[in-house]
């Protein structure tokens, strides 16, 4: 049997956009080879010397492991080769990167990302991710671009995914003609095609939750928990609990058996954890793609929503479609959305 590899899918699907000049195409693949040098560290973390606090604290406030830096180090490095990405904006970087040399400054696109999401399970062998979300600039080319590039709903994204450092490594991403993942054969170096068209369940057993902030959530959210627990009359049992910590790896499982992550407003975090730009719109749009639903705590799609801050933290609940519609139902009948 024939093995696709990315670059042959991603140069095959560019036909479908006529005035393509492959630039797009070109972006896709260096962020695969990025992927592929970030996906050899993180399989020999726990080897060599790269484990531990560079003793830096990143935007979020919390404590920057090394694979972080060297993740983000690596993705920036390989946008600015291909001379097509004018700026970043990174979780570890706390202003957008501007990308000024006389090629990059007539790139026609930007990327935000998430490095090496999960980061905090990176030395305890838990599965982590890179998270990417790419758009056209909206500045003119040829001039540094400027935050407003990065501020764009997620609708005007013209391709997203993430990677998944697991068991093995995969990388899931769309362009808005569905979703499609590909599996890491190390033995030739190369991400093959896996599924072609990735569809998530519209109903499913799973829920996804941080419940040790339980009471902390809206009414609504905690009722949506209790429905879950409470045992279902036809199967005769409630939901799994399923949460690894690592947006991701909880996501991956849920898109491919069905089920909802949410990461809610809490008292202590009224817009939740969760980033807009580099972790709520990508996986938004992936799940989308695959017939899925991504909105925040009123039922509004994630996508639409307009940034006005490069960190934006929005409420987050994503998954498939029918046990999205029943949280939010939940938080419009109690908790006043
Ligand atoms: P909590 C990891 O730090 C992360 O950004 C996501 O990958 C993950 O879903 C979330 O935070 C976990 O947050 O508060 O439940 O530990």
């Amino acid at each position: 049997m024939k093995v696709y590899t990315l670059d042959e899918i991603i140069i095959q699907r560019q036909s479908a956009f006529p005035y393509a000049k492959g630039d797009l195409s070109r972006l896709l693949m260096h962020i695969g080879v990025a992927a592929k040098i970030v996906s050899r560290e993180v399989n020999k973390a726990g080897l060599i010397d790269i484990l531990g606090e560079t003793g830096d604290v990143n935007v979020q406030g919390e404590e920057v492991k090394k694979l972080d830096v060297y993740a983000n180090d690596q993705f920036i490095a390989a946008l600015k080769s291909t001379g097509i990405c004018a700026g970043i904006a990174s979780e570890e970087n706390d202003d957008i990167v501007i990308l000024d040399d006389e090629m990059s400054l007539n790139g026609k696109y930007v990327v935000c990302m998430d490095p090496l999401d999960g980061s905090s399970n990176i030395d305890v062998n838990v599965s982590i991710g890179t998270i990417f979300s790419i758009y056209r600039r909206v500045s003119e080319p040829g001039k540094p671009v400027t935050k407003e590039d990065f501020l764009q709903p997620g609708n005007k994204q013209v391709a997203a995914g993430y990677i998944i450092y697991g068991s093995s490594t995969m990388l899931v991403y769309t362009t808005g003609l569905g979703a499609t993942s590909f599996t890491l054969d190390p033995s030739i170096g190369e991400f093959c095609l896996t599924e072609e068209v990735v569809k998530t369940p519209e109903d499913g057993k799973i829920y996804s939750i941080n419940q040790g902030n339980y009471f902390q959530f809206p009414e609504g959210v905690r009722r949506y928990i209790q429905y879950c627990q409470e045992t279902d009359k036809a199967t005769k049992r409630p939901y799994s609990l399923r949460y690894i910590g690592s947006l991701v790896a909880d996501f991956h499982r849920n898109l491919l058996k069905g089920g909802i992550f949410i990461y809610p407003e809490t008292d202590k975090a009224p817009n939740g954890k969760l980033r807009l730009l580099y972790e709520c719109n990508p996986i938004a749009f992936i799940a989308e793609q695959a017939g899925g639903m991504a909105v925040d705590g009123n039922g509004n799609r994630i996508m639409d929503i307009k940034p006005t801050e490069l960190h934006q933290r929005v409420p987050f609940y994503v998954g498939s479609k029918n046990m999205v519609k029943k949280a939010i139902e939940f938080n419009k009948e109690f908790s006043g959305k």
